[in-house]
């Protein structure tokens, strides 16, 4: 037992709605601050009396401070009673190989190390979540709850004394910590198990013959922890060329990387797919390999209408030849989706951001896939997004149909239509200024309702809530939605990610049935959505800045 001498309250500071902690890596280096959240965790956690038999899973994305907050949990997890620790080898674990490990060995729940897309090393970020037993991250109830424990407990439990070697994470085997429990602790493969439920998902004779007939791959982990999993399968399994997983080695700080797939961050790999000389297909993965880009020759696919495109073929991919239960998509993803789900006679829903909100639709089997504009796909194969198997899937389907990616999504367009679509990100803007700014916007919701703005009318202005429909808990302030006839959106909300100030995303999307208005520049096509944005919510002024930090 150690006294918490240091009161820290881990959230504070921290926007709500995240699902875990998100901070500086010097803010995670402050004595007892890790420890204060694992143990209000801990704490919080159903059936207590029960920890002896109940197995924990703990990985991160190998970022700047992983292997130090893997051994303090490790000895907090023995002092506090609980039977076995699967640990990823050398700490790792990608969030979704996190996911299905949990699954596929009925773990009691999970610990994921990491910031996400957030950069790292030592001045970079740290984040820490925990994932329940069904794989995915806790709801809001445990969350809220962590959040409330972080603000009474006094101390915490650790076997950790003065004079303690580190545990080895190197080396593959099972040893025992001291504790109540006397627990185990064992250390897995980090990929193993996930190439495995890849290959009872894809054709990977396909896609073997899509490389041994000369196609050519370019896929960039961005010096993350997708890393050695895309190397296993795409070098190792499926035969591709060695040098067809780029920036593959996982680095503490990513190689001094944003590893954020979008056109902003990945601009090394769009130069690398530009040109007759490019690759087939190309994709990238982020710092916990849960998000995906994928790109054409010349081509960039934006996320939601690679959701899209993914659900009209689905039945062509072995694991999902049987249809789709449904599809779900987050609020501010482009509504190209729902185009599908009602062609294909399924249900569509539309959930808000943050991936623990397709948990209960998967567990309840009534979506098969989901996916968010915020480079996010996935399916009721783990219960995280999952930034391989999204490459995977596309590539099945490069594979089986022959066509190219942007004859794929050309293709998609002319038969329902192109819903533009971008993400236009004003970051760094001071809190109090961001939170002015939203709360102008939302006292003027009833009266911008009816209005005309040039060719534009507003049919629906309000604040996105959402009832679940498995468990009827109601999510309320999830995003200022304004609704214009014909399908044009624009949205706007504060991200929950960030670690600096406050960032501003303004979703913009317009439905263009017309085959021949296919292939305007996106900024062109939404220019009078942007032009209005910035009139209603007075964007430039409140924030002090004159663009968008980041387009995508
Ligand atoms: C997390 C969630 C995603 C969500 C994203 C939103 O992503 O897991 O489901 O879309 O946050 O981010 P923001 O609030 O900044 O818009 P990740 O990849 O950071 O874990």
């Amino acid at each position: 037992m150690s006294a918490l001498t240091v009161p820290t309250q881990p959230f504070a500071g921290q926007r709500p709605g995240t699902s875990g902690l998100r901070k500086k890596v010097t803010v995670f280096q402050q004595p007892h601050y890790l420890e204060n959240f694992v143990q209000s965790l801990f704490d919080i956690l159903p059936d207590a009396d029960q920890r002896a038999a109940q197995t924990l899973v703990l990985g991160g994305d190998g970022r700047f401070h992983n292997r130090v907050a893997v051994q303090t949990i490790l000895r907090m997890a023995a002092a506090n009673g609980f039977g076995r620790v699967l640990v990823g080898q050398g700490g790792l674990l990608s969030t979704p190989a996190a996911s299905a490990v949990i699954r596929k060995r009925a773990a009691f729940g999970g610990i994921i190390l990491s910031a996400s897309h957030n950069p790292g090393g030592p001045d970079g970020d740290f984040g820490i979540k925990y994932n329940i037993g069904n794989g995915g991250p806790a709801p809001e109830k445990i969350t809220e709850a962590i959040y409330q424990r972080t603000t009474e407990i006094t101390a915490y439990q650790t076997t950790a004394t003065a004079d303690s070697a580190d545990l080895d994470l190197d080396t593959l085997g099972t040893t025992t910590l001291g504790g109540p429990a006397g627990m185990a602790v064992e250390v897995i493969d980090s990929v193993a198990l996930y190439a495995d439920l890849m290959q009872t998902l894809f054709d990977f004779e396909a896609m073997r013959g899509w490389f041994a007939a000369g196609h050519r791959m370019r896929m960039d982990t961005m010096c993350a922890a997708g890393g050695p999993y895309a190397k296993a399968v795409l070098e190792g399994l499926l035969g591709a060329p060695a040098g067809t997983v780029v920036n593959g080695e996982p680095l503490e700080d990513f190689g001094g990387h944003h590893p954020d797939p979008n056109p902003a961050h990945a601009t090394e790999l769009i130069a690398a797919m530009t040109g007759a000389a490019a690759p087939d297909f190309g994709a990238a993965s982020d710092g916990d390999a849960d998000r995906n880009m994928i790109l054409g020759r010349d081509f960039v696919v934006t996320p939601s209408d690679s959701l899209a495109v993914m659900a009209a073929h689905a039945t062509k991919v072995p694991g999902y030849a049987a249809g789709l239960k449904g599809i779900a998509r987050s609020m501010p993803t482009s509504c190209a989706a729902d185009a599908v789900a009602k062609a294909l006679g399924i249900p569509s829903h539309e959930t808000p951001t943050g991936w623990k909100f397709f948990g209960n639709l998967l567990d309840a089997d009534r979506v098969t896939l989901c996916g968010e504009e915020s480079y996010g796909t996935g399916s009721n194969h783990v219960r995280e997004k999952d930034g391989l198997w999204a490459v995977l899937f596309w590539l099945n389907l490069l594979a089986v149909t022959g066509e190219s990616v942007e004859s794929l999504v050309r293709g998609h367009w002319a038969r329902f239509g192109r819903h533009y679509y971008s993400r236009h990100d004003w970051e760094g803007i001071p809190t109090d200024r961001a939170d002015t700014l939203m709360t102008a916007l939302r006292a003027q919701l009833p009266a911008l309702a009816g209005q005309s703005f040039g060719a534009l009318t507003l049919e629906t202005a309000d604040d996105f809530a959402y009832t679940d429909p498995v468990d009827g808990s109601v999510s309320t302030r999830q995003g200022v939605r304004l609704l214009f006839a014909g399908g044009a959106r624009v949205v706007f909300r504060l991200s929950g990610t960030g670690t600096e100030g406050a960032t501003l995303r303004v979703y913009l999307e317009r439905f263009e049935a017309d085959p021949a208005r296919h292939d305007l520049p996106p900024q062109d096509a939404l220019a009078d959505l942007i032009t209005l944005a910035d009139r209603v919510a007075s964007i430039r002024s409140l924030s002090g800045q004159a663009a968008p930090t980041v387009i995508t």
